[in-house]
């Protein structure tokens, strides 16, 4: 019986703190209070997502895709334009090439048109072969300098008085020096190849060679082989004639000496440097009448050395 009676007691005071609790006033407007802060706070957190705030995003987004694709625009204009540029000047180039070959063609068909005086035949050349590709470039810095030639080019037709022919060959050769390597006879045997064993070498500084005709000539054109297995450009080319040994008097034929450097007495001359090839230099003598054909040169742009291959005078 007593121990029935303390549980009801026990229960009956539990209920009683219970009913406390529940009917606190303070207790519970704090809770309403918190409960309506958290939903505040909640609806605030809400409020960051507005529907304002987040069309300002997509609008952000919106321009800056815009701005790319802009960019992205003005970039591939600029590259169609820089494109266009590039076609036009290579155009341009092409135009510029196509009138000067048109030009050309148009002055050999020109040459080729020109009457051949009567009793002229074309100078026939027994042409070595050929050592150089392409389209040799001179040396950097090569003052006076003759216009490079185009790839392929070849001498156009040269006329003579028909019984023309190589008076050199065979002929008495004298120089200023002995060569180091080779023989004189070798500078008129007809044989213009560019190998060592065609070679002479007479040595540095100013030089001369002298291919005596044996009587006074008529010359219609020299034509002359320095080396030309390599690019070489020969320094103080004088192509001179005269019927007097000692050359006191003398008609000078060519002269590349624009500043006059090969030794005191030589006058200038206005003619150019040029570079070495298989087809020889040829210069036109006009007719002009001697006995002796004296060749200078000094050194050349390779090694200072004055090489000899060919002489060739064609006369009657
Ligand atoms: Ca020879
Ligand atoms: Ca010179």
């Amino acid at each position: 019986m007593k121990t029935q009676k303390w549980i009801m007691l026990m229960m009956v005071a539990a209920l009683f703190v219970a009913g406390c609790e529940k009917h606190d006033p303070a207790k519970c407007a704090k809770a309403v209070a918190d409960k309506a802060k958290t939903a505040d706070k909640a609806d605030a957190k809400v409020a960051d997502k507005t529907p304002d705030k987040a069309d300002a995003e997509v609008a952000d987004v919106d321009a800056a895709k815009a701005d790319a694709e802009a960019k992205a625009k003005e970039a591939e204009e600029a590259k169609i334009k820089a494109g266009a540029e590039a076609k036009a000047k290579e155009e341009e180039a092409l135009k510029i090439a196509a009138a000067a070959k048109a030009k050309e063609e148009a002055a050999a068909k020109a040459a080729a048109a020109k009457p051949v005086a009567a009793g002229q035949v074309e100078l026939k050349i027994d042409l070595p072969e050929q050592r150089i590709d392409g389209t040799p470039q001179p040396p950097k810095n090569e003052p006076n300098m003759e216009t490079s030639k185009p790839k392929g080019y070849t001498r156009p037709a040269f006329y003579v008085p028909s019984g023309t022919i190589n008076l050199a060959k065979g002929k008495t050769v004298t120089v200023s020096e002995e060569p180091m390597v080779g023989e004189l006879s070798q500078i008129v045997d007809g044989n213009a190849e560019s190998t060592d064993e065609t070679t002479l070498d007479l040595d540095f500084g100013p030089a001369w060679v002298v291919v005596d005709l044996g009587k006074e000539c008529e010359i219609f054109a020299v034509l002359m082989w320095h080396r030309h297995s390599n690019i070489y450009v020969f320094h103080d080319v004088i192509v001179e004639v005269s019927s007097d040994p000692d050359f006191l008097t003398s008609n000078v034929l060519f002269n590349n000496d624009h500043d006059g450097s090969l030794c005191k007495g030589h006058k200038k001359g206005t003619d150019k440097q040029y570079i070495e090839t298989y087809e020889g230099k040829l210069i036109d003598a006009k007719g002009v009448k001697a006995r002796y054909v004296r060749f200078w040169s000094n050194g050349n742009t390779v090694d200072d050395s004055n090489f000899w291959i060919e002489a060739m005078v064609f006369g009657r």
